[in-house]
């Protein structure tokens, strides 16, 4: 019975894709609209050339403050995230190299994480996470066959949320070979997601210039992604260490983050969400 009436207070509550996304801007239902060849072209060109590609405007703004009222309302099931690790996102080093090595740098990072199911079923932002158009739109630009929903229940769909001082340090992403973000809500000042596109290559991880980045010796080769509110980013983060800079201001920044896979029927490893997402007795 209860089930019963979540399923119909979902389908009277939640908004219909075209009313998330922005289609005026990006065509991409529409297979046959030339406009949509054009756009695909010219971001996975971008992607190869600089390993990130912004779109501002992407989700409508109506859509865009009901996911912002999603996370405010979800904020207290948030688990607060707070870790030391290397960039390698690893909690211990290497006491075989020096102190110098990057391995051995230990950087701190603070966020609020909001797993998948901890906020709204109807929440826009899952609305378009789950949409066709919108998974096959990505796998053309990232250039991948088939992309697939991930099938954890934390995983799919996060809202991350930061408060004044809560950052994000210098890091590869590790498992998936790009990532999908949507800015939800942009802070004051600070907050900028930063990258340094190609520090190392799939045959040669620079250590060197790694550390160097690290101690804050390469700011010239630091990309600032500008990121209005709306704006969705695709990028390559495994090879390109990227990080987000203290927020300041009272504004919370508030980040969606999408995983897709390349194969159906992926979960995650239950001891590494728990890390990440807090364990559910825990919370809430
Ligand atoms: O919040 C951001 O802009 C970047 C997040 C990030 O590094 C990631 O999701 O891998
Ligand atoms: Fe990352």
């Amino acid at each position: 019975m209860l089930d019963k009436i979540n399923t119909a207070k979902k389908r009277i509550l939640e908004m219909r894709p075209e009313d998330v996304v922005n289609l005026d801007a990006y065509p991409i239902a529409d297979r046959d609209d030339p406009r949509r060849a054009a756009l695909v072209a010219r971001l996975k060109q971008e992607l190869d050339q600089n390993q990130y590609v912004s779109l501002p405007d992407f989700i409508r703004p109506e859509a865009r403050l009901r996911a912002v009222a999603d996370a405010e309302g979800a904020l207290p099931r948030a688990h607060h995230n707070c870790s030391e690790r290397n960039c390698y996102l690893q909690r211990k080093g290497d006491p075989s190299l020096s102190e110098s090595h990057p391995i051995n740098m230990f950087l701190s990072a603070s966020m609020r994480m909001l797993a998948y199911d901890r906020f709204n079923e109807d929440s826009p932002v899952k609305t378009l996470y789950h949409w066709a158009p919108v998974r096959e739109f990505i796998a053309e630009i990232v250039g991948s066959e088939t992309l697939y929903d991930n099938a954890d229940p934390s995983q799919p769909v996060n809202l991350v949320c930061y408060k004044t001082g809560d950052r994000s340090a210098w890091h590869f992403d590790s498992v998936n070979a790009f990532t999908m973000t949507l800015m939800l809500q942009a802070s004051e000042s600070g907050g900028d997601f930063e990258m340094v596109p190609n520090t190392r290559s799939d045959d040669d991880q620079n250590y060197d210039y790694v550390a160097a980045v690290l101690r804050g010796e390469r700011p010239d080769d630091t990309v600032s992604v500008a990121r209005e509110a709306g704006a969705l980013c695709v990028f390559r983060g495994c090879n390109s260490l990227h990080r987000v800079s203290p927020v300041e201001g009272d504004t919370m920044r508030i980040m969606g983050v999408f995983v897709y896979e390349t194969a159906p029927g992926v979960v995650g490893d239950p001891e590494v969400n728990a890390t990440i997402y807090g364990r559910e007795e825990a919370v809430g």
